[in-house]
């Protein structure tokens, strides 16, 4: 009972300490310095027995690996996180957790959500996008991964990945809908866009040959279809290619379901490029135009957030994951993301930021000279800008820079 009641403690004491913002903002974005979502945030009475009878040693008898790859909604005044929590058994489930803020103080819903399944039973689910689309419902599109049927005896890791839809009124309780079909062999990071495109729901993919590896595939791609119940795509078009030497060169996948602006839909997604030390995943930012969200026009060069400090360690090192954020009314943008496939944590901008980034940050130039140039063009700027400071009449006085 003493150790029971220390455990309580810890955990109360885990769930209410305060996130404080860390002191180096790039002005894009703000890191703070907590995870918002580990392991340890999942309820005692989720891992324990607490019944001293039938567990005199007090030990965990469900073990929680991880809690990452979060989709993410504001719901009836609070932030919600639908978190991947993956079991000791390396099986993942979502489950819900909220903050009056945001920021901290994430606590867990009693109970995960009970997925049904969409005939096949799904061996593993994860990576919800959780999307309030117009025509009423709360969609999550997630990862469902089930053994390749014909992989043999000896390979018992290949696997077929596709995009489970299930939706909701009140994120307790799903109606799973039949997997989304697409001309590829294997189907993840799958994106609902919240609005109607030629009145057909229109789906982000990433079209991909093999489980890991996306072989002739890859890209971020777009497609449409009439119905949700019956979601079928027959034609999938690149709107982000995959590219040599860049950040996405392996890889890459839309994050959560893009934020409208004034200027263009504002869209975060991870790229994924090889190193000797494996792969690495970064995220980063691009815009597509209001009329025809397929159309990208803005895209800055490389990331805008990488695996820094405890970040770059876990089961799935140097990985940045997201697949959720929140735009609130007022303009601010809550980006949630996990790093190395272990815990969760926030950033904050706001829309402003993210557009003028996207907007006003040079794009890639796909060579050494190019980035060169680009420096040069932003180091003469500022050259012509200090030498109109030491002018004598300044053009302003903006103290808050
Ligand atoms: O391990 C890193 C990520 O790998 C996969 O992402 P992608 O399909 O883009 O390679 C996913 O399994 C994701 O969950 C995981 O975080």
């Amino acid at each position: 009972m003493k150790r029971l009641k220390s455990l309580e403690e810890q955990y109360e004491e885990l769930i209410r300490t305060p996130n404080e913002k860390t002191g180096n903002s790039n002005g894009i974005v703000q890191r703070y310095s907590n995870p918002v979502l580990t392991a340890a945030h999942t309820p005692l009475f989720w891992r324990y027995d607490l019944n001293e009878n039938s567990n005199p040693f007090l030990m965990e008898r469900f073990g929680i690996n991880a809690v990452f790859n979060a989709g993410a909604i504001y719901w009836q005044g609070k932030f919600l996180l639908v978190a991947r929590v993956e079991g000791s058994d390396r099986k993942s489930f979502f489950a819900v957790a909220e903050s009056e803020n945001g920021i901290d103080n994430f606590r867990f819903h009693p109970l995960p959500i009970l997925m049904p399944s969409a005939g096949e039973p799904d061996t593993n689910i994860y990576d919800m996008r959780v999307v309030q689309h117009e025509d009423g419902w709360i969609y999550g599109l997630f990862c469902t991964e089930r053994r390749d049927p014909n992989a043999t005896v000896s390979d018992q890791s290949a696997a077929i990945a596709q995009c489970g839809i299930a939706r909701t009124k009140d994120l307790q309780h799903w109606e799973r809908l039949p997997d989304l079909r697409t001309p590829s062999p294997q189907q993840r990071n799958v994106v609902l866009h919240p609005e109607f495109v030629q009145g057909k729901y229109a789906f982000y993919t990433r079209p991909q040959d093999g489980f890991i590896n996306t072989g002739n595939g890859g890209g971020i791609g777009f497609g449409l279809t009439a119905s949700m119940e019956n979601a079928v795509i027959t034609e999938e078009t690149v709107i982000d290619k995959r590219i040599y030497h860049t950040i996405s060169e392996a890889k890459n996948g839309l994050g959560p379901a893009p934020i409208k602006t004034a200027h263009g839909w504002l869209h975060l997604a991870h790229g994924v490029r090889n190193t000797a030390a494996g792969l690495r995943y970064t995220l980063y930012l691009f815009m597509t135009s209001l009329e025809n969200p397929a159309e990208q026009i803005y895209k800055p060069a490389g990331y805008f957030l990488a695996p820094e400090g405890e970040e770059r360690t876990g089961d799935v090192s140097n990985v940045l994951f997201s697949n959720g954020w929140i735009a609130t009314d007022d303009g601010k943008v809550f980006i949630y993301y996990a790093s190395s496939d272990t815990r969760m944590h926030v950033a904050t901008s706001t829309i402003d930021q993210l557009v003028d980034y996207c907007m006003n940050t040079a794009p890639d130039q796909y060579n050494s000279e190019g980035t060169t140039q680009t420096l040069m063009q932003l180091i003469h700027k500022n050259q012509d800008y200090i030498d109109q400071q030491q002018a004598p009449v300044r053009i302003h006085n903006n103290k808050d820079r």
